[in-house]
């Protein structure tokens, strides 16, 4: 059992006020809060070991050095990575994906495709649309149903010989949507295809096996999961991470430079040129120490009681409407009221010390689908309650009383 008046002490921006109201903070897929046990790691970095790493004898890059690679492991085994080289440090998702899929321009040619789903998030629509414009490759789309799930069946018919890469969001961002990501792994490995699962969403609420998911790659933020904003991995086989070239050229991702020929450095640091977010690195790991001391399965279990009272609660208000009532969901609720545009009611939320997302959310093809301009969306952490919930509920209905 969460004690969630425990946990949120240890958050001190949720005891500031906005716009002379207690914060209620429900934007957390956009970007988590950050516990005090995650500041402390990021300021004793600062204050005792800021050094470059890999590079120097010095303690100080030693001590840097040890902890960056610390995080790594904790990392590998947080998401049970066969091998810690598997796991590349990046600045996020959007870096992660960019990696892979600028890798893939030469492992791809004309007439190939690449299959993505319909609820993906921008960062896994356009890095594929422009590996297809500069390969001729064709991208293909997984359709959702209006409760916003997959239609698997149609998954099963895209797929071909012709296939070479899957990409779908192990969550989706804008609807909460927990896709069934290891029927989807499985049956594109029978033609052949890689997949990569963006896991930015999911990190926070499940811990995924990326060996039982059979993933070949696996996309996260630390800034969703307690951590800060400018770090993230890419989980990828070593087999795949091999055959890809490297991103980006500069320090650190060679083994050997001269002008006529440069050899590069072995996984992980291929892919880790120039001066990374050392600092970042370090306190994403110390981002999921904390929440593992929660535990990923009570996370999920008191998200989930908040999840069914938000959407009881919210669909008593007449005119609501929840966009994604997917059987498999996160805490997180996309919903528009009668015609009143979701800017407007989020303004007046913002008013009353209540933080949501409004708009498209990065995921404009879904909201073509509902053929809507956006949604108002909140999104749940372990350290809200129903005192919350029932403030947004308040918050809506005012809303709506001020703009019908
Ligand atoms: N979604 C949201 O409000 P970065 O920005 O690289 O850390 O993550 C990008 C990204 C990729 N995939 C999914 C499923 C995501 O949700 C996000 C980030 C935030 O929904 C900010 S746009």
């Amino acid at each position: 059992m969460i004690d969630v008046t425990k946990i949120r002490k240890d958050f001190p921006i949720l005891k500031r006020e906005v716009n002379g109201k207690p914060l209620v903070y429900l934007d957390n897929a956009a970007t988590s809060q950050t516990p005090q046990q995650v500041i402390d790691v990021i300021v004793d970095y600062y204050s005792n070991y800021n050094a470059n790493i890999h590079r120097g004898v010095h303690a100080l890059s030693q001590e840097a050095t040890d902890k960056y690679e610390q995080a790594r492991i904790k990392i590998q085994k947080h998401f049970n990575a066969a091998k810690s080289y598997e796991v590349i440090f990046t600045s996020g998702t959007t870096h992660s994906i960019n990696i892979v899929a600028n890798g893939f321009s030469s492992l791809i040619k004309k007439g190939d495709e690449i299959i993505v789903s319909a609820m993906e998030h921008h960062s896994n629509i356009v890095p594929w649309q422009m590996l297809c414009e500069r390969t001729g490759a064709i991208l293909r789309v997984i359709p959702m149903n209006l409760d916003g799930e997959l239609i698997l069946s149609a998954y099963h018919e895209l797929l071909s010989d012709k296939t070479k890469l899957i990409f779908c969001n192990h969550v989706s961002n804008a609807l909460g949507t927990v896709n069934p990501i290891k029927e989807i792994i499985d049956a594109a490995h029978k033609v052949g295809a890689a997949v990569l699962i963006d896991g930015a969403q999911a990190a926070p609420h499940i811990k995924a096996d990326v060996q039982a998911l059979n993933a070949d790659f696996y996309t996260v933020s630390a800034h969703k999961i307690c951590g800060p904003t400018g770090a993230g991995v890419l989980y990828g086989k070593e087999e795949w991470l091999n055959k890809l070239p490297p991103y980006q050229g500069g320090g650190e991702m060679i083994a050997e430079v001269t002008f006529e020929k440069t050899t590069y450095a072995d996984l992980p640091h291929k892919f880790e040129a120039g001066t990374p977010n050392i600092c970042g690195g370090i306190a994403m790991g110390a981002g999921l120490d904390y929440m593992n001391a929660i535990g990923f399965d009570e996370i999920a279990a008191y998200e989930h009681e908040l999840l069914e009272y938000a959407t009881e609660e919210l669909l008593a208000i007449d005119g609501l409407k929840i966009y994604g009532i997917a059987k498999e969901k996160t805490a997180v609720i996309s919903f528009n009221v009668g015609e009143i545009h979701p800017y407007d009611i989020g303004s007046i939320l913002d008013k009353l010390g209540v933080a949501v997302r409004t708009g498209h959310h990065c995921a404009q093809p879904i909201m073509d689908f509902y053929k809507i301009p956006g949604t108002v969306r909140a999104s749940f952490s372990f350290y809200n309650t129903k005192e919350e919930v029932d403030v947004l509920v308040a918050a809506v209905k005012k809303a709506k009383s001020m703009l019908e």
